[in-house]
């Protein structure tokens, strides 16, 4: 082989390492993770999974009481920016419910928005007591200040915020299935009626919308249950409040059995990744999760190719 070409073949093979280093965070666990490039470095938003105080929260299932963000300029190196929201922060949510699920964060106007959803005060059991609020900053690591109230109208978890080249922001969140709306210029407050898409395969599980517009087409990706765990799905469509045409699976149920995927799809330096999680640090809990993320290619006509998981 010429020089040139095993030169290049090393720091081929020594950047593809770099790149795929899962899971991603060794130090806690880590879910539902949102990725977001802010000020030209990624920043990973996910969901806190812990092992609850003697007595509090819920055995056997999700606890959550804050959330952390992390940043990195190469997806190996992570720097934890501690803890940007606690449930005892938020005044309209239950101090003790442990349910600080999947949240998303955008930016606009010079202000990062934080959208969580988490149960509200003497809630019942079930997603019907969640809803969504918002915590404001002025930099991606925070300081975040929570809203006094969540989002008029909105019951279910999973928020998710696309914002069109034309400015206007459209709020996904999932109970079951896939609602959406407009928001208000003020990022806190709905402006249109509720769709829900119906189109979209309404067989089995479906939640964590996350919606992504590349070459015009915008694409509602989401963790659907066929069988007894989540896949990852899409369907694409000319206009962000859809109808979608559902076009495949961009991620197979994971064979460690996890119940739960969750993923985004952001562009960093170019290249498009895939965020998700499964269990690595808690192979016998799945509960206990960790986030993930892998390169992800498209075909020429715009489909995704389907992203097979790495561990090294
Ligand atoms: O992390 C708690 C819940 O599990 C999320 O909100 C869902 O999307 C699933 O990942």
């Amino acid at each position: 082989i010429p020089k040139t070409i095993s030169l290049s073949l090393i720091i081929f093979f020594l950047s593809v390492n770099a790149f795929a280093q899962n899971p991603l965070i060794m130090d806690q666990f880590t879910a539902d993770p949102t990725a977001r490039v802010f000020n030209g470095k990624l920043y990973v938003f996910p969901s806190h999974d812990i092992v609850p105080p003697e007595g509090e929260g819920r055995a056997e299932w999700f606890n959550m009481a804050d959330y952390h963000v992390f940043s990195s300029e190469n997806l190996t190196n992570w720097t934890d920016h501690g803890k940007i929201l606690d449930q005892k922060d938020v005044p309209w949510a239950d101090p003790k419910a442990y349910s600080m699920w999947a949240p998303d964060a955008v930016s606009k106007n010079g202000k990062f928005y934080f959208y969580f959803p988490t149960r509200l005060k003497d809630a019942g059991d079930g997603e019907k007591g969640f809803s969504i609020g918002v915590a404001i900053a002025d930099k991606p690591e925070g300081p975040y200040k929570p809203q006094p109230n969540h989002i008029e109208g909105v019951e279910g978890i999973d928020p998710n915020v696309f914002i069109d080249k034309d400015g206007q922001a459209y709020l996904y969140w999932s109970r079951g299935k896939i609602y959406g709306a407009k928001l208000k210029d003020n990022m806190l407050e709905l402006d249109s009626e509720i769709k829900t898409f119906e189109e979209i395969p309404q067989k089995g599980h479906i939640e964590g919308p996350f919606v992504f517009k590349r070459n015009g087409t915008f694409y509602m990706t989401y963790p659907h249950v066929p069988n007894n765990t989540e896949r990852l799905e899409y369907g694409t469509s000319d206009n962000p409040m859809g109808p979608f045409t559902h076009q495949g699976v961009i991620m197979d149920e994971s064979a460690s059995g996890t119940w739960t995927n969750h993923h985004s799809i952001v562009n960093y330096k170019d290249q498009w990744y895939l965020f998700y999680h499964d269990n690595d640090l808690s192979p016998d809990f799945d509960k206990n999760r960790s986030i993930r993320a892998d390169s992800l290619f498209f075909e020429e006509n715009g489909n995704i190719r389907k992203v097979t998981p790495t561990k090294r």
